[in-house]
């Protein structure tokens, strides 16, 4: 018998389940991590093929599932700038994943380099990290088997957030090029992050504290690392109380019920978690389980709770860098646009197209296509109202940026908080740390607390469902999600029903990433936007 090719023979030890259907979601692929052994092998072999693809450029793996419970796990690709896997890609990452034995598995990795011209000869190179799950060492031998049987060169970067590895790939296939982006390590990253904050920050002093819930993720012992860089309270630096940062234990992370504590867990019970002790007025902020969402947080004189949700984020981020660019004399010179979902609230696209006039685009869920829609403007600050976002400068506004020679010393100011920004806010991905630094700089310079920036604008009463039904594929929607276009009909009665309610704004679309069928409404008030999702839901279901 000729001997088998070694993709065959390592696959043998991580068959795939026979009655499983896997896809490459927005979010990579994500399921109980209890059958993902096969995934991420293959995973594994179609980074080694991207890497070949791109002449030996780096690719990232990251084991994560982010804000699901710890018996889930994850894994995603990261393209060589630190972005998402191309969309292209996606579906030859669902073809791998569903190869039904090893024979068909080695037969569809051969036809991928036949038909897309990829050259055998060229050397891989994957680097990989994971997030805290207790499955993560177990589905990282999976990984490295598929590395190893591809002949990739690989580095394992152990645990990081899923922000730092986008951020050391891009480093390292920008090393020694005129787009360096920085030293391809986790502590190049702090250095990086302390230098831009220290910078931005300049003679500012900070005011109170922020207390951040790091979910009992990822995010606690990085958020503890990245705070040694940081100035100290007693400089005047910030101070930022960690609290859930017990990764020991990986049942706590994203725990809802007993530990009571991450973003999905603030947004979803609209209260703080009890170990942040949130007294009045003081700043509170919740990381998701690999910290690359970030939620704020108050709660008012009169104990009532206010959410400060990625649209407040990008709300604050496009005032502050537009007043900065014109500050600094460049106001005609940085074109500023903001990226949204339809899940956004009505009354924060209002407040960017009326009061900052700015212009706003609208796309699909998924960061993916945030990303790339704020790729289009000088600076393109884009957010899901979940929390994860960032703002983008593009090479041309960058330039204008690093060139312009101020005419005054209040320009020479301005320009250098809007240099430090370029630094400081991560241009891979959303990133719950350098976020966080982002808002606390802006609410320091402001020299505005929670409730002022909440004041900016009152959100609409809004109402997001969770709809069963029993075939979601058949809901398929147009203008960025905003219309279903099939099944037919059922767009006419979501118009008349949205008609009936003042400020009404109602869709449904299909979950990417659950079984099930979103339903999001808002209205002028609570109960008005509750009854429109209801009845929405009904023609739905
Ligand atoms: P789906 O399940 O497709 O709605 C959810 C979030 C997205 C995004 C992805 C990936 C909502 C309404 N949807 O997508 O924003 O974060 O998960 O994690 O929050
Ligand atoms: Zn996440």
């Amino acid at each position: 018998m000729a001997s088998q090719h070694p993709i065959a023979a390592a696959s043998a030890k991580f068959p795939k389940p026979a009655d499983r259907t896997f896809q490459y979601g927005t979010a990579g692929f994500r399921m109980k991590a209890a059958i993902l052994d096969s995934v991420v092998y293959r995973a594994g072999l179609l980074a080694a093929l991207r890497s070949r693809k791109l002449n030996g450029q780096i690719i990232g793996v990251m084991i994560t599932a982010s804000h699901n419970p710890p018996d889930d796990n994850g894994v995603k690709l990261v393209d060589p700038m630190g972005e998402m896997l191309e969309g292209t890609w996606e579906a030859y990452a669902t073809i791998l994943a569903n190869a039904p034995s090893d024979q068909a598995l080695v037969e569809a990795y051969d036809k991928f380099t036949l038909d897309m011209k990829i050259d055998s000869a060229i050397k891989p190179r994957v680097i990989f990290a994971r997030d805290t799950r207790a499955s993560g060492p177990r589905l990282v031998t999976a990984l490295v088997a598929a590395l190893e049987a591809s002949g990739t060169e690989y580095t394992d970067y152990k645990l990081l957030t899923t922000p730092q590895l986008h951020y050391i790939t891009r480093c390292l296939n920008t090393k020694g090029t005129t787009y360096e982006y920085g030293e391809p390590n986790e502590q190049g990253y702090y250095e990086k992050l302390s230098a831009a904050f220290r910078a931005a920050m300049g003679t500012k002093k900070f005011n109170g504290s922020v207390t951040v819930d790091c979910a009992n993720g990822v995010g606690g012992p990085k958020l503890r690392e990245l705070i040694k860089y940081l100035p100290s309270p007693t400089e005047g630096g910030l101070e930022i109380k960690v609290v859930n940062d017990d990764v020991v234990e990986p049942e706590r992370l994203n725990h809802q019920i007993s530990y009571q504590c991450g973003a999905d867990f603030v947004k979803t019970n609209q209260r703080a978690p009890p170990s942040s002790h949130s007294t009045p007025l003081a700043r509170c902020a919740s990381l998701d389980g690999d910290a690359d969402r970030i939620m704020y947080y108050f709660v008012d004189s009169d104990n009532s709770f206010h959410l400060l949700d990625g649209d407040r984020i990008a709300t604050l981020a496009a005032l502050y860098i537009g007043d900065l660019a014109r500050n600094a004399g460049l106001g005609e010179k940085l074109k500023v646009g903001v990226v949204q979902t339809a899940y956004a609230n009505g009354a924060s696209t209002a407040y960017i197209t009326q009061d900052l006039k700015l212009p706003v685009v609208c796309t699909p869920t998924g960061v993916k296509h945030l990303h790339h829609a704020a790729t289009k403007f000088d600076v393109g600050v884009y957010f899901e109202a979940n929390g994860h976002g960032t703002v983008l400068f593009s090479d041309v506004a960058l330039k204008r940026i690093n060139k312009y020679e101020p005419q005054s010393p209040a320009q020479s100011s301005a320009l250098d908080v809007l240099r430090a920004l370029t630094a400081l806010i991560n241009q891979t991905v959303g990133d719950a740390l350098s976020d966080l630094l982002l808002v606390e700089i802006i609410l320091a310079h402001k020299s505005w607390g929670p409730k002022e920036w909440d004041l900016t604008y009152t959100d609409l009463p809004n109402r997001l469902g969770r709809i069963e039904v029993a075939d979601r594929n058949i809901f398929k929607t147009t203008d960025a999600e905003r219309k279903l276009e099939s099944p037919p009909g059922v767009q006419v009665q979501i118009d008349a029903l949205v008609g009936k309610y003042k400020n009404g704004r109602s869709f449904a679309r299909a979950s990417g990433t659950e079984d099930a069928v979103r339903v999001y409404a808002e209205a002028a008030t609570k109960g008005e936007a509750d009854e429109l999702a209801a009845k929405v839901a009904d023609v739905v279901k």
